[in-house]
């Protein structure tokens, strides 16, 4: 099967393979043909040592395909069903599943689905990124990894849903909870950005301020619904118009970096959110001082895959985007093969694009 490995982590390039061959199913498991799998920064992230994952391993984890084969005991989907891969599936049962309502919280299959490898190479394991991998024509997972939807909707809209635009949207309507008429500030217009911007336009923020260092990304933000968009160098004065130099309402990092973690802090309110949706490095830190967490009350809160029941959210956003309230399509820059994911990774560093959809 083909598939696009990591050797070691610290490496620049995917080695692309035809060897990779997959675990039987097990009770639980399925195998899902993929279809269609967005690139996400967090692949990135593995490749230079930001996210914690053992090497080797089969990349990707934002995509959709087709259910091809079903283990013993499996009740929730069927052959031929269309799926969007879901990366911190809950287990149902647990605290998290139940009383505490974050189901995104859930560990029980995320940690047997990163502890269990589902392929192989040379009849050695090779663990799947956050225990998926879908920069491969095919991938096992338990059941709970993947939400059913409906037949009509292009798997690639689906794959799009399984992280950035989940994570984005859910980041402002699950964790912040955006209210309307409120300010947002939106640091980072990659895939995770645009869609906070999306989430807050369907929030009914009054005032969207997107933030990012690439000119490109500034008129798109406003594509997407930013009233406002600048370098990180202009925001200073344009909050000082926009809020009278009080700072937003609402501030979400979608980038990933201790500086601008700090900068979204700093440019929330006082009593104002600060969302952390980027995620940083390990052994980088962000300061604040012993007083100014007291004195400003500001909420600072981070948020994992947005905060989602990806059960019923999944189903949620793809409503939106039929509605036309969330413009998926468009989030779309490049559509290209397995073949291409080297190049992709240098285009989204080079913050070209906002999402690149490799389809199978
Ligand atoms: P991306 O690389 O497509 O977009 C990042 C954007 O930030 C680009 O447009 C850059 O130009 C811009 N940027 C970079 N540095 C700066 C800076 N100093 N100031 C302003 N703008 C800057 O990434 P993405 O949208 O795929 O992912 C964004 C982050 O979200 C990344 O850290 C990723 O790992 C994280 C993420 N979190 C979750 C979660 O559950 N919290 C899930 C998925 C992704
Ligand atoms: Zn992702």
């Amino acid at each position: 099967m083909r598939a696009a490995l990591l050797r070691n982590i610290g490496d620049t390039q995917l080695e692309m393979r035809d060897d990779i061959e997959l675990t039987a199913v097990g009770p639980g498991e399925v195998r899902v043909k993929i279809a269609a799998t967005g690139v996400c920064h967090s692949d990135l992230s593995v490749m230079n040592g930001t996210i914690p994952q053992p090497a080797p391993c089969v990349l990707g984890h934002e995509g959709a395909g087709i259910i091809a084969e079903v283990g013993e005991g499996v009740t929730t989907v069927a052959v031929g069903d269309h799926v969007i891969i879901a990366w911190s599936p809950p287990c149902g049962e647990c605290a998290y599943c139940g009383p505490r309502h974050q189901p995104n919280l859930c560990f029980n299959i995320q940690m047997v689905m990163g502890g269990t490898p589902h392929f192989t190479l040379d009849g050695a394991p090779v663990a799947g990124m956050a225990g998926a991998g879908t920069f491969a024509e095919e991938m096992i997972i338990p059941h709970q990894g993947v939400v059913k939807i409906d037949d009509d909707i292009p798997l690639e809209i689906g794959s799009l849903v399984g992280c950035g635009v989940m994570t984005g949207v859910g980041a402002v309507l699950n964790t912040a909870k955006v209210t309307a008429g409120s300010s947002v500030v939106v640091f980072g217009c990659g895939g995770v950005g645009i869609s906070c911007i999306m989430g807050a336009k369907v929030a009914g923020a009054s005032v969207i301020v997107a933030v990012d260092l690439n000119d490109g990304k500034l008129e798109d933000a406003k594509r997407f619904g930013a009233t406002h968009a600048c370098k990180p160098e202009e925001l200073e004065s344009l909050k000082a118009s926009l809020t009278g130099g009080e700072g937003f309402d609402y501030a979400f990092e979608a980038i990933g970096l201790a500086s601008t973690m700090r900068a979204s802090y700093d440019n929330a309110r006082r009593g104002g959110t600060a969302c952390i949706v980027g995620v940083g490095k390990l052994d980088e830190f962000v300061n604040f001082s012993a007083f100014e967490l007291f004195f400003s009350e500001k909420v600072l809160v981070g948020s994992y895959y947005g905060s989602a029941d990806v059960r019923t959210d999944f189903h949620k956003l793809l409503g939106l985007w039929r509605d036309g309230s969330l413009d998926l399509d468009g989030m779309i820059t490049r559509r290209i093969k397995l073949d291409d994911i080297n190049e992709a990774f240098e285009a989204m560093q080079r913050g070209e694009v906002i999402r690149q959809v490799i389809s199978f």
